[in-house]
């Protein structure tokens, strides 16, 4: 044990005990990992460690390679699902088949990635499963959406050069995306010595299953971290339509030019609406505006400001919302709601394995 406190980053959550790779690392060769016990909260102001965060670590035992995380910086951001901290990009991963690519659900992936604030980009993966003019036209599509898009296969290794370079910056690039898309496959193929577990496809739905359990970073290079996380399928929205229409980059490039005659246009052919109607995710917009506009209507039914204030709590790999007593006694049908949300009523690991890869 030593009286020594070093600086370090939080590599993957175990239990109650966190690892973290200590700075300096490229002194001694070779990542120097403690397995740290982390108080469950570590502040008054109750924040809890969650991976990428930056801490200090003391009660040092070298032998054992233990340690106790004493302190946390303050983050630069938060990315709620997987959670991770201090997110440099987020790849926002989907396979062009098997499964199918699925716009609404990438669009919701495409949401969360935006709450960072930080720049989004988007892989298409099993390039090889489909005509290379349907994959370019894909990329296009992307691009109307204001996203750089990559086509990548881990079989014939298309794009993988590209998103090795991309990859290969300093900070922390996040990959998510559904399970079964290929996130674990594409780090293997450009990091072999990750040898991250990957699914096999199981029966007519041509799935993966669970492998990938937590989200834990890796260093694919000197500084470029990134993060392999369970696949998880339907995001949570924001809970006011502001913040989703932030999260449309074509809209707000529109806007910032040519702002719509009311301030609170909802962009569905209104009048003066300077998105008219002929946009491409116009009809994607509406749904995650509808329900959007039905949660925010359900919490001030119940009494509440809106779910912008809510807790979050961490469970496994996540951070969820802390629900009021009232939403927990729910009926089914709000239950199937909170399903559509992500939300605790269904936890994917309890209710259908298939959701987590
Ligand atoms: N056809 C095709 N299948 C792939 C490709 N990459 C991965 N797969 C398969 O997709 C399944 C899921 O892969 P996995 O990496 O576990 O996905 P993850 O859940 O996103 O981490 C596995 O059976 C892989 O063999 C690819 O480029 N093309
Ligand atoms: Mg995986
Ligand atoms: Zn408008």
């Amino acid at each position: 044990m030593g009286p020594e406190l070093l600086p370090g980053r939080v590599v993957a959550l175990q239990a109650n005990f966190c690892l973290v790779s200590l700075d300096g690392d490229a002194l001694l060769g070779a990542a120097v990992r403690l397995l740290c016990t982390r108080r469950s909260r570590l502040d008054k102001s109750g924040q809890q460690v969650c991976v990428g965060d930056r801490v200090a670590v003391g009660a040092i035992d070298w032998g054992a390679r233990r340690g106790a995380v004493v302190g946390l910086e303050p983050r630069h951001n938060l990315l709620p699902r997987p959670a991770v901290a201090n997110v440099s990009r987020v790849v926002v991963v989907v396979a062009l088949a098997e499964p199918r690519l699925d716009p609404l659900q990438l669009t919701r992936f495409l949401i969360t990635a935006e709450a960072t604030g930080q720049p989004v980009q988007v892989v298409l993966s099993k390039a090889d499963l489909l005509p290379a003019g349907e994959v370019r036209d894909w990329c296009r599509r992307l691009e109307g959406w204001g996203y750089g898009a990559t086509a990548v296969s881990t079989r014939n290794g298309e794009g993988l050069e590209a998103l090795r370079q991309q990859l290969h910056q300093p900070g922390i690039a996040v990959l998510c995306g559904p399970s079964g898309v290929g996130k674990s496959s594409l780090l293997n193929a450009l990091a072999p010595s990750l040898e991250l577990r990957v699914a096999t496809v199981s029966g007519r739905l041509r799935r993966g299953r669970h492998t990938t359990r937590h989200v834990e970073l890796f260093a694919l290079a000197p500084g470029a971290l990134v993060a392999d996380s369970p696949g998880f399928n339907t995001p949570s929205l924001p809970s006011d339509p502001q913040t989703l229409a932030a999260a449309f980059p074509e809209l707000q490039a529109r806007l910032s030019t040519t702002p719509c005659r009311f301030a609170n246009c909802r962009h569905q052919d209104d009048p003066g609406c300077s998105m008219g109607d002929s946009w491409d995710r116009r009809a994607l917009f509406a749904r995650c505006l509808e329900e959007v506009e039905a949660l925010a209507g359900a919490a001030a039914r119940s009494g509440r400001a809106g779910q912008g204030g809510r807790g979050l709590r961490q469970r496994g790999d996540r951070l969820e919302p802390l629900l009021d007593p009232q939403l927990r006694r729910s009926s089914r049908r709000s239950r199937r709601q909170a399903e559509a949300q992500d939300l605790p009523g269904a936890d994917p690991e309890l209710s259908s394995p298939d959701l987590e890869g």
